[in-house]
């Protein structure tokens, strides 16, 4: 029996990284009187690696004016990725990035059905607060039987030292869980997990191969453009009854 959904955050909840993450990497550049800028192309690219801090020391290897030794390349990306993270929580405590379509829907459906939600991200637990303090209220982790964040667990995904440490948490096997993520990196955690994956594309990773997926289409907002296929009849969303005819007929 389905026991808990696994939600990962940036991209899957919300379209964080270039409404959030990318807006406000951006503004920590132009207050730090640095003159990078990544455009969303350049963005995508560095989203294959995970994490914003990593993310700004990679991008450091092909910055001219960056510092060449390594220490001080941390502390410049420890500087711009504390600032980004106060700009991102700013922008989200506004409001103005909105669940994803289906979200909310689910949230409220999984404990009416007594399945547990957990989240698993590899962001900060200030990230995950301020935006869904914004969108769901203060009280947001009430709904969630555990939260992993990148404090909780720092090896980022694709490890699966997240989802792991969620299970456990959890005391919860992996064939009991369903994890909802966007990205190929995301999935290839929870696989090594032994987590099923359905995934929600996001704008960053449309048609990123997603093998072993359990399901993969293009919101949780709409029962059409799905693999394989929503049924017929019911409401027009990917709801927890669909999730768990998926899983039901998981190989
Ligand atoms: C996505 C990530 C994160 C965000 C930025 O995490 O890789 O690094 O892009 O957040 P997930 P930080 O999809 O697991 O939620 O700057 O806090 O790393
Ligand atoms: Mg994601």
């Amino acid at each position: 029996m389905l026991e808990a959904i696994l939600w990962d955050v940036d991209g899957t909840l919300a379209e964080t990284e270039r409404d959030g993450h990318l807006v406000a990497m951006n503004a920590a550049f132009e207050e730090l009187d640095i003159p990078w800028r990544w455009d969303e192309r350049r963005y995508g690219e560095l989203l294959r690696v995970a994490g914003g801090f990593e993310r700004l020391l990679f991008d450091m290897e092909s910055q001219l004016l960056a510092p060449v030794s390594l220490d001080e390349r941390s502390v410049l990306a420890r500087r711009i990725h504390a600032l980004k993270n106060q700009r991102y929580k700013e922008l989200v405590a506004s409001g103005a990035l909105p669940l994803r379509p289906g979200v909310r829907e689910l949230f409220d459906e999984c404990p009416a059905a007594g399945v547990r939600m957990a989240v698993v991200t590899t962001t900060s637990r200030g990230n995950v607060d301020a935006l869904l303090s914004a969108q769901v209220g203060a009280d947001w982790e009430a709904r969630f039987a555990a939260v992993v964040c990148a404090e909780d667990a720092p090896v980022k995904k694709p490890d699966p030292q997240a989802y792991r440490l969620v299970l456990e948490r959890l005391q919860l096997s992996a064939e009991q869980t369903v994890a909802i993520e966007d990205s190929a990196m995301g999935l290839a955690a929870a696989t090594a997990a032994g987590i099923p994956v359905v995934i929600t594309r996001s704008i960053y990773f449309p048609d990123d191969p997603v093998p072993g997926a359990l399901a993969v289409g293009p919101s949780l907002g709409t029962t059409d453009g799905w693999q394989p296929e929503a049924r017929p009849g019911g409401e027009r969303r990917v709801g927890l009854a669909e999730l768990c005819h998926w899983y039901g007929s998981r190989g």
